[in-house]
Formats: structure tokens, sequence, C-alpha cells
């Protein structure tokens, strides 16, 4: 089984408006539209749209939670959160303009979990993991979540013998590198802020990469956006670059990109190339679809053909 763990749902709030959006005017919206949010949610969408069995836990509000479930219900998501009473599921708000520049997202911080609902989580993980399976952490987990808690997740994962996948930022990024998980995924921003400084061309990447391998990292990426990614994996490091699209919505693709990968490391864990070119393409299609979740996968073997994976480096 595969599990998504989303520390912070989300229901996204996606308003569109015809032209750029401009201070000082009135921004008239043109349509409304809702969609799942939350980084692991979109994990498990991808992955049910293959037809890959998976669960989707974390935490959600008692208020306004049936819209969420509802539309991952839509999705063939099975879930199962743990729900916290007197709380609301936030509202991500996402603007999306004509300009293919990419949208605008505004979050909130989250409701505060309390020591209950995470020793609920705890348990789940605990009464459910088993050896092998993938368990995913992505997104940013509510205000107030402390980073000895995700530590109790993710070592409740290891000692299950379940492989851990994580999109993490900050000081639980770092947390997370600690406990020799199977994936890590950060972007520009997070690799920025976890090593210190800007990392400027190939061989920076590659060291970087290298670091992480060292420290118990089985496959390592550095996302960085519409430039694609760095790959490390068994001593071998790729530059892989998307195709060029016209960006109508970002958000959501690098989630869109981390399904890819679990999908298809799901089906064959030693082909990790296979795996990046295919992540690479939904992560590019979705850029030109209007929601946040990935709603088709249509024509993706063209978008894969047109994925480029160049081989940049190999230690000794
Ligand atoms: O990556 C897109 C997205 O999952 C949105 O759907 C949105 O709700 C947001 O990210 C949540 O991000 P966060 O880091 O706050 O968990």
């Amino acid at each position: 089984m595969i599990y998504t763990v989303t520390l912070n749902t989300a229901i996204d709030r996606l308003l569109y408006v015809k032209s750029p959006l401009t201070r000082k005017k009135n921004n008239v919206i043109d349509t409304i539209g809702y969609d799942i949010g939350g980084k692991a949610t979109h994990v498990s969408v991808v992955l049910s749209k293959m037809n890959i069995e998976n669960v989707a836990t974390g935490f959600i509000g008692e208020h306004n939670n049936a819209l969420l479930l509802s539309m991952l219900q839509n999705h063939h998501v099975n879930s199962s959160f743990i729900m916290q009473k007197g709380c609301r599921t936030r509202e991500s708000i996402v603007i999306i303009d004509d300009s293919g520049n990419g949208s605008f997202m505004i979050t909130e911080h989250g409701f505060e979990i309390t020591e209950a609902s995470h020793k609920k989580l705890v348990s789940y993980l605990q009464e459910n993991v088993e050896k092998d399976d993938f368990v995913v952490f992505a997104g940013s987990p509510p205000s107030g979540y402390s980073v000895d808690n995700y530590k109790e997740l993710l070592q409740t994962v290891k000692s299950k013998g379940g492989l851990l996948i994580v999109d993490a930022a900050k000081e639980f990024l770092k947390e997370a590198i600690k406990q020799n998980p199977y994936l890590i995924k950060p972007n520009e921003d997070e690799i920025k802020e976890y090593v210190g400084k800007s990392l400027i061309d190939d061989q920076e990447y590659i060291d970087e990469l290298k670091k992480m391998h060292q420290k118990g990292v089985v496959v390592a990426i550095i996302s960085l956006g519409k430039k694609g990614c760095f790959i490390g994996f068994a001593q071998q490091y790729f530059k892989v670059t998307p195709p060029k699209v016209k960006e109508v919505n970002d958000t959501g693709c690098g989630d869109a990109f981390v399904g890819g990968m679990v999908a298809a490391l799901a089906k064959d864990k030693k082909d990790v190339v296979s795996s990046v070119r295919f992540a690479t393409a939904i992560s590019a299609l979705k850029a030109t679809q209007k929601t946040s979740s990935l709603p088709s996968l249509h024509n993706i073997q063209d978008w894969m053909d047109r994925v480029q994976i160049e081989r940049i480096g190999e230690e000794a």
C-alpha cells in the first residue's frame, strides 16, 4: 500500500481573472472553482488516476471537510484522515490570469494540531504501514506542529520498514534527511535555505546530491520549476529539462511531479530514469491545465518524448 500524509490539508479556491492582476484596479473574477489543496493529497490524485492503490491520511478540520472529501472521492482517492473537532480546514486562494506567467497562491497557516490528534496519526501509521510501503509526506505542517512530532511520524514509518518520500522545507527537510528517506525533492528555495547559499552550476548541484546520498538518501532530487530538476541515485547524476509550455496554473506542478515519481517507482524501483521522465512530463502537462490537481494524463507519451535527460556525472 502507498500512504500519502498531508498534515495541513486545504481546499483550493481558484479565482480566474481575464487580464493580469493589477494593483489599484478592480480585478473582476471571471469564474470561481474549487479543487483539492495540500501537497500529498495531490500525490494521491496522480496515483488513483493510474489505478495505484493508496490511502490519503493526515489531519482535516471538522468544519467544511465535506467538500474536500467529496473532491477526493471524485478522483477515486481513498482517505482516512484524523478529524480534529472544532476546527476548519483551511482555504488556499489561487489566482490565475491569462498572462501565461503562472498563478498566485495565498495560503493560511491551518489549524493547530492537538497532541491527541498527533498521537492518533502515529497510531494509524503504526497499525497500517508495512515493510516497503511508500509513505509520502508532502507540504508544510500547520503552525505550531513541532519538529519532534514530525520526527515521531517519520520514525514510526521507519520502524515499520516503510520507505519515506518527503517533500518538505526548512527544519522539517533537515529532519527528514536525518531519517534516511528513500526520496526527497527540495525545490530551489528549499535547497538554498538548507545549504545556506544559491547553487550556481551543475557541479554544485551534483555535490549537494552526493552529500544527500552520503547521509542515506536513496533518490535525491532538486527541482527547479520550469527549468526541470537534478536527480542523483546509485552514484549517477542527471539533469532533466522539461518541454516548454505556456504556463496556465503552476500550482500543484511539484506535487504532480512527486506523484509521478511515486507512481513510476511503485511499478519499478530500479527504473529511476524512466520515472523522472514520467514525473517531469506530468508536471509540465499539469502546468498547462487550470486546476491544482492533475485532471488528465492525455497524450502523456508525447510529453514524455519531449523531456530531455542528460547524464552529468558519475562517482568512481
Ligand atoms: O502545491 C500546491 C498546493 O498543494 C496547493 O494546492 C495549496 O493548497 C498549497 O500547495 C499548500 O501548500 P503548503 O506548503 O502550505 O502545504
